[in-house]
């Protein structure tokens, strides 16, 4: 294509030798939600201008307004917008951008297109393309850690010939084994084999779900690990050398796969353990050649040892916890250091209190955690101290199925633990979503179960706890705002404004202080006399109810 209005980054040295950080002027951030939102706010702040993109599902999402410009990029399924790396390149050229910030998901991780970008002469907002690549094969990560000295689980780094090679090295290893699909991922292609019987069928099956999932049928093998925690630890690393590592996530609440809270630091982490684990973080990072923010994943079981599983290259979900203890913002080290600034500091910091981070999902606990769509017809974010809201979504904003369920994430910062479990349970109790089910009554019961107080969890005890977490009854306060959401829903409809769709059926567990909302509802309201009748509808629909 021809390349109008084209403008390179000056890419200046100044007199200090540090190149200028207004190399980058303009980025286009290919991705949406919040943490597209979150990279704009992030340019922001640096003056660097921002390009969002958005597909026809998202013309009204936060992160276009908030953005310099935005570009329309196609319709809703992610397949032909926002995973169209040709075209975004094109976009990208097309405005002047001199660069792309992948985010995380979409086309973040694939080499192809961190190579096409580079190609292209815009700058990559992430690790090279040949780290992510080495990376990317878990066989090649491991082949990588080994040789930088960072312990790995005992296994191959082969991929396995046949069920005979199976058999010898798994009772080499041990029973139990897990076969794992080396372009794996997200437990695809996994397959735990507790005795000899099994490994035959179980082999089959992982190479199978492998070729399907990933194209490629390579499966290898690694001693089991049984019931260890998911500690990862955070690194930057610029185009300098320096690579730092910036403290561990506790991220072992998770079900399917799927991350629910994490936190910073980890219980299990010792001063002493963080500082071994950093170091290997560090040398693996330093094995890839990798340069920008990464993250080393490892299994610590009981007795503290520690296993690399594999390296993510990109900015992670679960990022501001590590920002809030360790005083550093990750996405904007992100950009300056592919504007290529140097790490202003070369020894990792201590962390400072307690971060938690619990991710508000539309989707409905109490029913198998089926995803939920509609409109969000009410949202009150919570604030106060310690409170920061990372998000997507608005009054008004529509959630479908075509994206992620993540609408946004809710984190705090406190001294203690205790008191950022404390604040979180605070601020969960302000948040107010009505339209669709969230995560937001879970992530209550989380915050008030005994094992999760006492840290007292591991990669199973979600899964484990999950039926006795549902169990529970709602609290009164949930019923009462259950009512005045559908009180407050019945009379917009009432008056015939404002259509409300599917949301009426799908109110019913949208929670919180119910007396707030009545409160609330008449300062929210934009007449004062729809916004009292708002008020007193749902005052005497809670007392009915209750
Ligand atoms: C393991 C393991 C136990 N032993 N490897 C899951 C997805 C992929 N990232 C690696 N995974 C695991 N690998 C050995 N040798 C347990 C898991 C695992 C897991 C890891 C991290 C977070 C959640 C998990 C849930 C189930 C299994």
């Amino acid at each position: 294509m021809t390349v109008l209005n084209r403008r390179r980054g000056d890419a200046k040295t100044p007199p200090d030798g540090q190149p200028n950080r207004r190399s980058l002027r303009k980025v286009l951030v290919a991705n949406r939600g919040e943490i597209a939102l979150r990279i704009v706010r992030a340019c922001r702040e640096l003056g660097i201008r921002s390009v969002a993109v958005y597909s026809d599902a998202d013309v009204h999402a936060p992160h276009v307004r908030e953005a310099d410009e935005a570009v329309n990029i196609g319709p809703a399924p992610a397949a032909e917008s926002y995973l169209r790396g040709d075209h975004l390149i094109a976009v990208a050229l097309e405005v002047g951008a001199d660069s792309i910030h992948p985010g995380y998901g979409f086309l973040a991780e694939r080499e192809w297109f961190a190579r096409a970008v580079r190609d292209a002469g815009l700058v990559w907002i992430g690790p090279p393309a040949e780290a992510i690549a080495a990376m990317g094969s878990k066989t090649a990560a491991r082949t990588l850690a080994i040789a930088a000295g960072t312990p790995v689980v005992p296994g191959t780094t082969e991929p396995l010939r046949d069920t005979a090679e199976a058999l010898k090295l798994a009772t080499e290893f041990g029973f139990p084994v897990l076969l794992k699909a080396a372009a794996g991922g997200g437990g695809k292609g996994m397959r735990i084999v507790r005795e000899a019987s099994e490994v035959e069928s179980a082999l089959a099956s992982a190479q199978r779900e492998a070729r399907n999932a990933f194209g490629d049928d390579a499966v290898y093998i690694e001693k089991y690990i049984e019931g260890p925690r998911h500690v990862e630890i955070q690194v930057l690393a610029d185009s300098h050398g320096n690579c730092v590592s910036l403290g561990e996530r506790e991220c072992s609440i998770q079900r399917r796969h799927q991350k629910m809270i994490e936190e910073s630091p980890s219980m299990a982490v010792t001063p002493e353990l963080r500082e071994r684990m950093g170091a290997a973080a560090v040398a693996a990072a330093k094995a890839a050649g990798y340069v920008n923010a990464g993250t080393c994943e490892f299994l610590l079981d009981a007795e503290g040892n520690f296993y690399f599983l594999e390296m993510n290259t990109r900015i992670q979900v679960e990022h501001p916890v590590t920002e809030l203890v360790m005083g550093v913002d990750l996405v904007q080290w992100q950009l300056r250091i592919a504007a290529g600034e140097a790490l202003t500091f070369t020894t990792s910091p201590e962390p400072r209190g307690w971060a938690i981070e619990c991710r508000i999902t539309s989707e409905d606990p109490a029913n198998g955690f089926l995803p939920s769509t509609g409109r969000i017809d009410y949202l009150h974010l919570p604030s106060g101290p310690g409170v920061r809201w990372d998000g997507g979504i608005e009054n008004g904003s529509v959630v479908g199925l075509s994206y992620d369920p993540m609408l946004a994430k809710l984190i705090v910062f406190a001294h203690t633990r205790e008191l950022a479990i404390t604040r979180m349970e605070r601020a969960l109790r302000e948040l107010v979503i009505v339209g669709v089910e969230t995560s937001r009554e879970f992530h209550l019961r989380v915050m008030a179960d005994e094992d999760y107080r006492a840290g007292r969890v591991d990669i199973q005890w979600l899964e484990q706890r999950l039926p006795k977490l549902l169990a529970q009854r709602p609290p009164a306060e949930t019923v009462a705002a259950a009512a005045i959401a559908a009180a407050l829903l019945a009379d917009r409809d009432q008056r015939g404004r404002a259509r409300t769709g599917g949301s009426l059926s799908n109110g019913q567990a949208a929670g919180a202080n119910g007396k707030g909302v009545g409160a609330r509802a008449g300062a929210d309201g934009a007449s004062g006399e729809r916004s009292s009748s708002w008020s007193e509808l749902a005052r005497r629909e809670a007392l009915r109810n209750g």
